[in-house]
């Protein structure tokens, strides 16, 4: 996966069957350093994200300093440069060979799990958060900036559930924080991944992860992607994932159920 480098026929068969598909090496070594470097400035506060950094775990783990899981939307937003590097051009170029020409960057986002927070990610469809589009293309990228594995919180996915009908979600703790839906362990496959490689997600795959349980951070950058037409959609019904301070603005908004 980059810049100019087609998707293989297996990729693209294996991501319309499964709903989700591992990209291995996306970054080199070097390159994973770089941007781990940067991440570790977004967690630490040496690149202030205000109200753009928010508790996903909010009411579900512990209560403490650190938030039981970080999320920081838009971070493209406080570098911009980060949209000409590596990885975003890489998410771009793939996905759209994956899905269309017409998809384009829609927002970013770090979700990291700190040493022993222990807080799963609850079992979700990333479509019960948006509005209902009429075209639903939309592909997440997470990239691992640490081995991810099921001990400190690797994803699991729900095999070929993209092409079924989205599970009615609500609140897993507090309002405003994550959704769940119906759904475990015994549905899903753990995918464990390097530091470096990238999984893909259909909008509609239903996903998970456990809490981290090991000493040290288990560190996600992700790109979400989307036809240019629904991005548009979106921000004419003033919707944008949370810019601009808004990341504990989670809800239902499929608004089927
Ligand atoms: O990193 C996690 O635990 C959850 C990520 C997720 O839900 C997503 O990328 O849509």
């Amino acid at each position: 996966m980059n810049d100019g480098i087609l998707a293989t026929d297996d990729q693209i068969g294996f991501f319309t069957k499964n709903g989700y598909l591992v990209l291995e090496n996306l970054l080199s070594a070097q390159e994973v350093s770089l941007y781990a470097d940067i991440y570790n400035k977004f967690l630490d506060g040496t690149i202030d994200t205000g109200k753009n950094r928010g508790d996903l775990g909010d009411g579900l783990g512990k209560t403490g300093k650190v938030e039981s899981i970080t999320q920081i939307m838009w971070p493209s937003d406080f570098m911009p440069e980060l949209l000409q590097m590596t990885y975003h051009r890489k998410a771009l170029a793939f996905c759209r060979e994956l899905l269309g020409a017409d998809l384009n960057i829609d927002f970013d986002m770090l979700i990291n799990k700190a040493p022993g927070t222990n807080t799963p990610t609850p079992w979700h469809q990333d479509a019960a958060y948006w509005i209902n589009m009429p075209d639903t293309r939309a592909v997440s990228c997470w990239l691992a900036l640490d081995n991810a594995f099921v001990d400190n919180g690797c994803m699991w996915y729900v095999p070929g559930s993209h092409v079924k009908e989205t599970r009615p979600h609500r609140y897993a703790g507090k309002e405003g924080g994550a959704l769940v839906c119906e759904c475990d362990e015994s549905e899903g496959v753990a995918v464990e991944i390097k530091a470096g490689t990238c999984i893909l997600h259909h909008g509609n795959t239903l996903h998970y992860s456990r809490g981290n349980s090991t000493q040290t951070n288990r560190r996600a950058f992700i790109v979400n992607l989307r036809p240019e037409k629904m991005i548009a959609l979106e921000r004419e019904k003033g919707h944008d994932h949370g810019r601009g301070g808004k990341a504990g603005d989670r809800k239902v908004r499929n608004e089927k159920y």
